[in-house]
């Protein structure tokens, strides 16, 4: 009983009481016990006091468990003047370092004939990255695991890439558009507002006029939606632009069909002449690349790049040479080596520079002498990021060049499309292709209907 009252002060702490109140009375501890505590718990000298233990081993074995027991002699000094003696026997017959090192070799030697031929060369301690192992171990080459080639992301389709590229336009009309038409009839004041917003998106006056009297005609007094809206304006985009939709034609009876590239600087020209002889180049057509913007040491160096990407054949000429003397040149050696193409590139210039622009008239002249049809095709690239400013640049070079066709490029970054439809609208002008990347493969026929999908924000 006393025992368990020990056990219970010093468990303190280790167990939680389950319950933290005084104790009462009951749990006290009376005099009786107190004086047995007292007596177990007490220091004594006696040793018939002390508990106990039942003990394994035997009081015999109990001699020798501390240290040597009386019964074990001392060991005699005559025997241990013999083990020394045997030991140095045993050192002289040990091989010298001389021995060692061929009986090494010989072991090597037998290993090398026992072992599989395939074990040796895995495991060998003279792997190049093989950790610095203590003799008698060999090391299996270190495993390199190649990393797994990362998965090439999955390239979006031009369209896609157009899609996204207009999305600015088309979300934002769009949504400006359902805005507008939510729970409103089709009234004047509606009509009026579209028509505004039309015109904010670029898409110029004769396109928002025809779609605001198509949907008067149309709906004029009755619900509709953002979504009809969208739609009508899709179908009317459209109609403008199947017109202008057209192939690059190219008169090979000519040899060579001239084109000259012209527009305002970093439009994408040459990227766009680059993307345009890959084309013909990889559909057999003999193509020939002349330099015409002299201005730029690097302008010429990025031709001359394309040219060689696209196996045509380059024709520059020095730094600061006259363009309209190298167009000249260009096109008479096309003609002696029979090209199907002559593609010239130009320096750009703003639209109202007049003397740049007149040396792009001087340039169109001097092809004129060699054929008076030259040049056949006179591209115009357009930026897509530029606004309002490129149916003025249009307007221009068209007076100055002869322009005839268009491009516009970079139609995949925050293109600003609507103006396409104003200028499609206004000069009627073929749009041959749009630019949608800097790739040589980023150059696509423009279509009529995947223009105005992306430009409203709809499915292909
Ligand atoms: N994202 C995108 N970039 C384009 C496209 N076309 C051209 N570029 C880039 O636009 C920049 C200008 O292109 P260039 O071809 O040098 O333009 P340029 O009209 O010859 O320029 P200048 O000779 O300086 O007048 C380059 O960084 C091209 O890679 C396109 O369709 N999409
Ligand atoms: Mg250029």
């Amino acid at each position: 009983m006393a025992l368990g009252f020990i056990k219970k002060v010093f468990t303190f702490g280790k167990e939680k009481p389950a319950d933290a109140t005084p104790q009462t009375d009951e749990t006290a501890l009376t005099d009786a016990e107190k004086a047995a505590i007292a007596a177990e718990t007490e220091p004594t000298d006696r040793v018939e006091d002390l508990p106990l233990a039942d003990d394994p081993v035997s009081e015999a074995e109990m001699d020798t468990a501390g240290g040597p027991a009386d019964d074990i002699a001392m060991v005699p000094l005559e025997l241990l003047r013999a083990e020394e003696e045997a030991a140095a026997e045993d050192l002289e017959a040990l091989p010298t370092l001389d021995e060692a090192k061929q009986a090494e070799a010989e072991a090597e030697d037998v290993d090398a004939e026992l072992a599989p031929s395939d074990v040796t060369r895995e495991a060998s301690a003279d792997h190049q990255d093989a950790p610095n192992l203590p003799k008698g171990f060999a090391a299996y080459a270190l495993s390199t695991i190649e990393p797994e080639a990362p998965e090439p992301a999955e390239k979006l389709s031009w369209f896609q890439r157009l899609k996204a590229g207009l999305f600015r336009t088309s979300s934002q009309l769009t949504g400006q558009i359902s805005a507008l038409f939510t729970k409103r009839k089709l009234d004047d004041e509606t009509l009026e507002e579209l028509e505004d917003l039309l015109i904010q998106a670029d898409l110029g006056v004769e396109t928002a006029l025809r779609v605001t009297d198509t949907l008067a005609s149309e709906r004029y007094g009755k619900d509709v939606t953002g979504e009809d809206v969208t739609k009508i304006m899709a179908a009317e985009i459209v109609k403008v632009l199947t017109p202008v939709a057209k192939p690059l034609a190219l008169d090979l009876n000519h040899k060579p069909h001239v084109i000259l590239v012209v527009g305002v600087n970093g439009t994408g020209k040459t990227t766009t002449i680059g993307k345009l002889a890959a084309k013909l180049s990889g559909s057999g057509l003999k193509v020939m690349l002349a330099a015409g913007d002299t201005f730029r040491a690097a302008a010429i160096e990025q031709l001359k790049i394309w040219a060689d990407r696209t196996g045509s054949t380059f024709v520059g000429t020095k730094l600061g040479a006259d363009a309209a003397g190298l167009a000249y040149e260009a096109f008479e050696r096309a003609k002696v080596e029979k090209a199907d193409v002559l593609i010239i590139d130009t320096a750009g210039r703003l639209q109202n520079k007049t003397e740049l622009m007149a040396e792009l008239e001087k340039i169109v002249r001097v092809l004129g002498k060699l054929d008076p049809d030259a040049p056949h095709t006179v591209l115009q690239t357009l930026d897509a990021t530029t606004g309002q400013n490129a149916l003025q640049q249009v307007e221009i070079f068209r007076n100055v060049a002869g322009v005839n066709g268009l491009i516009m490029t970079k139609l995949d970054g925050t293109a600003r499309g609507g103006i396409l439809v104003a200028i499609a609208a206004k000069h009627k002008l073929p749009v041959y292709f749009i630019g949608v990347g800097e790739g040589i493969d980023d150059l696509e026929p423009f279509e009529a209907q995947d223009f105005a999908s992306a430009l409203a924000g709809l499915a292909r």
